[in-house]
């Protein structure tokens, strides 16, 4: 079962992947029913919720405010002194707790109806939700996060849900997940570099430099690969930031970063973690951008295709 989260309070650059699954949807129909990495997958059904519109025009009015307020604060102005921006702050963090509830309740109504559940964005904040109900369903869990960036930003712009701040809420919130493999990074502070430096283990990134230089030097994918899905646990949550790809695949995205992998390099990560033994218990997929051609919600479509096949095969 599909769970899109139309949210997209906190996004720093382009706007827009609030509106993302909408279009994923009409672009889903052009997608061929047939994936040899499952191929009888869709007989098991897999379905969207219908978008919930009154979270969608939330994420409108707190986005507008969101937008008054980075201007504000990027002019390096005082926010002690503006009362109207704490006010419109308090709100903005209020909100973003709201749709996560929202979304845990979504999310374990669906697993206490014994479904696989996979959260569509909206920005990276919504999948904090889902990944709660899924600790509370299995237990200890790992991670396994496709990105461009590390998403381990305390309070990013003293927003507490910010989409730049995702793994590391679900880190201080879900003691359960116990290990996160980050791969694709290439934008990145010091306050995350020494969060993963300082995590004893518990984050374990595998940046895009880093990954290209093995493979310039004659490593195959297959080898770092299966290097990657070693450091992940029994049970894996896979969370897909489109911006991990290269921005081809995802040209309005709302934080894009030169470099990045080909879609089939990443789908052959997801399958071979399947093929380790290993069980997918939940993924999101976010920050797909809305255009002027329907080119980000095509690519969507067919990732979220792909990983929904993967996961019943
Ligand atoms: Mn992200």
């Amino acid at each position: 079962m599909i769970l899109p989260v139309p949210w997209e309070v906190t996004v720093s650059y382009g706007a827009g992947t609030s509106r993302a699954a909408d279009h994923i949807f009409k672009s889903s129909l052009q997608v061929d029913i047939l994936d040899v990495d499952g191929v009888t997958g869709w007989k098991q059904g897999f379905f969207m919720k219908e978008i919930d519109k009154k979270l969608l025009f939330k994420s409108d009015y707190l986005r507008k405010e969101a937008e008054l307020y980075i201007d504000y604060i990027s002019q390096g102005a005082e926010l002690e002194q503006n009362k109207f921006m704490c006010k419109s702050l308090k709100e903005i963090n209020e909100g973003s707790a709201f749709m996560n509830k929202w979304v845990h309740e979504q999310s374990k109504e669906l697993l206490n109806k014994q479904k696989l559940v996979g959260v569509l964005g909206g920005d990276h904040s919504t999948s904090l939700g889902l990944m709660k109900a899924l600790a509370e369903k299995h237990g200890s869990f790992g991670v396994l996060q496709i990105d461009a960036h590390c998403d381990l930003r305390a309070k990013y712009e003293n927003f507490t849900y910010s989409h730049a701040s995702i793994m590391y809420n679900a880190l201080n919130e879900i003691p359960e997940l116990t290990k996160l493999v980050q791969v694709g990074v290439r934008d990145y502070c010091e306050e995350e570099w020494n969060y993963i430096c300082s995590s004893n283990f518990r984050v374990i990134t595998y940046f895009d430099k880093l990954i290209k230089e093995r493979l310039f030097e004659g490593q195959t994918w297959k080898h770092i690969a299966d290097e990657i899905i070693i450091n992940l646990p029994q049970k894996v949550y896979v969370s897909f930031d489109i911006d991990g790809l290269d921005r081809k695949y995802c040209p309005n995205t709302g934080t894009p970063v030169a470099g990045g992998f080909e879609s089939e390099e990443m789908i052959y990560l997801i399958r071979k973690i399947k093929e380790s033994g290993r069980e997918l218990i939940g993924f999101d997929l976010v920050e797909i951008g809305v255009g002027q051609t329907d080119w980000d919600s095509n690519v969507g479509a067919r990732i979220l295709w792909r990983l929904c096949n993967i996961m019943v095969s």
